[in-house]
């Protein structure tokens, strides 16, 4: 029942305190409503909750990161070994090549190859052994590769002046830069001397021009591959 006080026609402070009691009662909200330890647990449960939320959140991510980068490391891995697996196989196939020539009698100098003849033929006869066997007479490009390359003694280089008198070129087509030519060489004796030797004289420079039709050993080179 609700009540009035007659003098201020209010409803009393008791009353309503009453009342607002018995409605809580009625809806069970009595612990929640009208408990401040109550607000408290539920304040406490909503935060948990939300906490709890966000570490799963935080666990999904951080483990799907985890299998992303685990994935990527894995293909990435997988292509470097595949990498050292093609170079050792092109190494090997290389080594095997290399050896084979050693084993033929080939000479290795600055990732070249070369080859002394034991026979001796004209500056063409010998220029086609050296096609014939992957290579061609050979071409000084350097006082590094003439010091190695007299070493063999007198033999045909790739050195020609067949097509223009005076004007030397190499078996490439490229023109004659640095030279190393003997004394008083090329001289072009008796108007006839078109293909260049070289031999060792105790000196750097041994270049000699001689008749292209003269027999003569000759030495092949071959970049290694
Ligand atoms: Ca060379
Ligand atoms: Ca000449
Ligand atoms: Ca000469």
């Amino acid at each position: 029942m609700v009540k009035f006080d007659d003098s201020v026609g209010y409803e009393s402070q008791a009353s309503v305190s009453g009342r607002r009691v018995w409605i809580n009662r009625c809806s069970g909200g009595d612990a929640i409503g009208r408990n401040p330890t109550g607000m408290k647990f539920l304040r406490l449960f909503i935060v948990s909750f939300g906490l709890l939320c966000l570490l799963q959140a935080t666990l999904n991510i951080t483990l799907r990161l985890t299998l992303i980068t685990k994935r990527n490391l894995t293909d990435s891995c997988a292509a470097v070994i595949k990498n050292l697996t093609d170079e050792n196989e092109k190494l090997k196939r290389t080594q095997d090549i290399f050896d084979e020539y050693i084993k033929q009698g080939w000479f290795y100098f600055s990732n070249h190859l070369y080859y002394k003849s034991e026979t001796k033929k004209s500056w063409q006869e010998s220029r086609q052994d050296c096609l014939q066997r992957g290579a061609d007479l050979t071409i000084i490009s350097s006082r590094e590769e003439q010091v190695f390359v007299r070493n063999f003694l007198s033999a045909w280089i790739g050195l020609t002046d067949n097509e223009t008198e005076g004007i030397w070129k190499w078996v490439d087509g490229t023109p004659l830069n640095t030279s190393y030519w003997h004394d008083k060489e090329p001289n072009n004796a008796n108007s006839n001397e078109n293909c260049g030797e070289i031999g060792y004289h105790g000196k750097l420079n041994t270049w000699n021009d001689k008749p292209c039709h003269s027999e003569n050993y000759w030495i092949c080179e071959k970049m290694v591959m």
